[in-house]
């Protein structure tokens, strides 16, 4: 039985990551995640999982700890000696490390460089593989296609924070012989994709719309471009590559980029609907400095890996849009509900 742990297990990919390892059986894995102590439960992701079968149940565990504090972050590396760390936690939305630089920093930043020395110290008695969560922000305003060669030019108080890390991730490999990882990966959405994220915005807009619950939605620069994927693709890349016998850094990608427009036109025409007759402009979901086209290539990950993206852009809207729908249809019966 091997033992991973992943900060961030409340997020999409810890989510997904977590269901993921769950379900492998040569080997199988028990699963520890880190979560922060909140006013009231977030959980929502995650709650299925406590609710599997018996035998899944028993190999996951939460605990509490915190990337902004050390000492909580060596406890628990210290109790749980894991096999495998993946470090997904962090402060994700661009546009908010533009109001909150610092904290971003000091999550995104210093808490994978805290977790990476309370790796070191584990790592003088036993190999723990480390896999760090980078981003496609960090090439920033570099020119498509991106890939490992490219150099990167970060446009955001995050971006720059995710190279802090990216580059903490490589030094500690090469100074210490840690089996770190940084995975760089492009855009990748869900059902479960948090509501401010610009596609999750768009289907639970849409589906809104649809149903009469909503008569616009608000947006911003409709002319980026994105490389987007399914998030339950990428985190079987994230497992592949602490299964190498070499430690190294990979780009993820789907290798298409369609722009926030072209994903509105699919998601609003799935409704039949157009979305030029919802979607309003506002400047405050534009950002100081915007990343303009995002298209990866990841040659690597498909000959060292074998990985692929299994789920295509229309069929990851697709998805999203019925799982949107199904929501906004309950709402609206739980509002009928109450009426009455
Ligand atoms: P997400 O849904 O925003 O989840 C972020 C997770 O980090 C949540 O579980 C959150 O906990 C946790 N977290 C935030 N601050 C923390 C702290 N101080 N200490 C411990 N945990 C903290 O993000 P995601 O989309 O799953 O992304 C996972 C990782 O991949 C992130 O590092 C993100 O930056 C990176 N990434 C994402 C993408 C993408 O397209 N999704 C692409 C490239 C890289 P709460 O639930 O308590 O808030
Ligand atoms: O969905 P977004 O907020 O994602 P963004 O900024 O690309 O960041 C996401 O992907 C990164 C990987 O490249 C991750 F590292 C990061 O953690 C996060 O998961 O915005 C996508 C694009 C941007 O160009 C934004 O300006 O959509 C544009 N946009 C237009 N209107 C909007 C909106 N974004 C948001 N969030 N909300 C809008 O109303």
């Amino acid at each position: 039985m091997k033992r991973a742990l992943i900060t961030g297990i409340s997020g999409q990919d810890g989510s997904y990551l977590a269901e993921f390892l769950l379900s492998l059986s040569q080997p199988a894995y028990e699963v520890h995640g880190l979560v922060r102590r909140s006013s009231s439960l977030n959980r929502q992701r995650i709650d299925h999982l406590f609710k599997r079968d018996q035998d899944a149940h028993d190999r996951f565990h939460l605990h509490y700890a915190d990337l902004a504090d050390a000492s909580s972050l060596s406890s628990l590396m210290e109790q749980l000696r894991p096999d495998e760390v993946y470090n997904l936690g962090a402060q994700s939305h661009v546009r908010v490390s533009f109001d909150q630089p610092l904290y971003t920093s000091d999550v995104v930043g210093l808490g994978t460089l805290r977790l990476l020395e309370a790796v070191r110290q584990l790592n003088r008695t036993q190999l723990v593989k480390f896999y760090q969560a980078s981003s496609s922000e960090m090439f920033g305003s570099a020119p498509p296609p991106q890939g490992l060669d490219t150099p990167f030019h970060p446009r955001s108080p995050y971006a720059c924070a995710k190279l802090y890390a990216h580059w903490q991730t490589v030094n500690y490999r090469e100074a210490y012989g840690l089996f770190a990882c940084s995975g760089i990966l492009f855009n990748h959405e869900s059902p479960r994709r948090g509501e401010s994220f610009v596609t999750r915005k768009v289907t639970l807009g849409a589906a809104r719309i649809k149903e009469g619950l909503q008569r616009k939605l608000v947006m911003g620069n409709l002319d980026a471009k994105r490389d987007w994927g399914f998030a339950g693709d990428y985190v079987r890349a994230m497992w592949m590559m602490l299964q190498q016998d070499e430690p190294g850094d990979y780009v993820v990608a789907t290798g298409e980029t369609h722009s926030v427009r072209e994903f509105l036109e699919v998601a609003f025409s799935y409704l039949d609907l157009d979305y030029r007759d919802y979607v309003e402009f506002d400047p405050k979901y534009t950002r100081p400095s915007e990343v303009d086209v995002l298209l990866g290539d990841p040659i690597k990950a498909r000959e060292v890996l074998g990985w692929r993206a299994e789920v295509d852009f229309p069929s990851l809207v697709q998805m999203m849009i019925e799982h949107d729908l199904e929501l906004a249809r309950r709402e609206k019966y739980a509002l009928g509900y109450q009426m009455v």
